[in-house]
């Protein structure tokens, strides 16, 4: 599949690193970017870097063909489609543990721009909730190919990756989920 082949190509200039959460703590997912800023958490903060963490090189520009893909998702939504992507996370789960306590996306100066989500591989079980934390949300399940555009009030919504399901997947033969975020960080 192509966009498993971009990221595969970013991450041989740009390996994935793990970033740690406020308090500390290693996450249970890998982390790399295209884009002008790489999101990534460390030093007990999250934020945008113009650079690689680890080999301080700039991140690549967006590949055209997530640009495609992501256009053609906002313009489904009636959303722009030719927003500013100043950001492409590719967040790495390994089968087995790999997962992303429930947050609100809040690192970006924009916070009403949608997001957009590209899922790779394993399929996981997602949950969404509201802008209330104490909101249990709603379990869905995202398999490979499902695009999701977050927009209006669900752009701050809590979410999280609750778990993989480890069943074999054609486009990541070893095992393993891959999700790609689009992102206009500046306003
Ligand atoms: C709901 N990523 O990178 S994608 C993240 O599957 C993140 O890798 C998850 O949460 C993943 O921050 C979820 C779907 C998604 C992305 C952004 C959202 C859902 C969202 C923003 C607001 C609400
Ligand atoms: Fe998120």
């Amino acid at each position: 599949m192509a966009l498993v082949e971009e990221s595969r190509k970013l991450l041989r200039t740009h390996p994935l690193c793990q970033p740690t959460t406020k308090q500390g703590w290693p996450m249970k997912l890998k982390v790399s970017s295209w884009g002008s800023v790489g999101w990534f958490g460390k030093d007990g903060e999250y934020s945008y870097l113009q650079k690689h963490p680890v080999n301080g090189l700039f991140w690549p520009a967006v590949p055209q063909l997530i640009k495609e893909c992501v256009g053609e998702a906002l313009d489904i939504v009636g959303e722009d489609p030719e927003m500013t992507l100043d950001t492409v996370l590719l967040n790495w789960y390994q089968r087995g543990d790999g997962k992303l306590g429930r947050h609100q996306d809040v690192t970006e100066q924009d916070q009403t721009s949608p997001i957009v989500t590209i899922s790779l591989g394993d399929s996981c079980l997602f949950n969404i909730g509201s802008t209330d934390y104490r909101d249990k949300g709603v379990d869905v399940i995202l398999d490979s190919g499902d695009v999701v555009v977050m927009a209006g009030p669900s752009r701050l919504a809590y979410h999280g990756v609750t778990k993989l399901r480890p069943v074999g997947n054609s486009i990541i033969p070893s095992g393993g989920r891959i999700s790609l975020t689009a992102r206009k960080v500046f306003k």
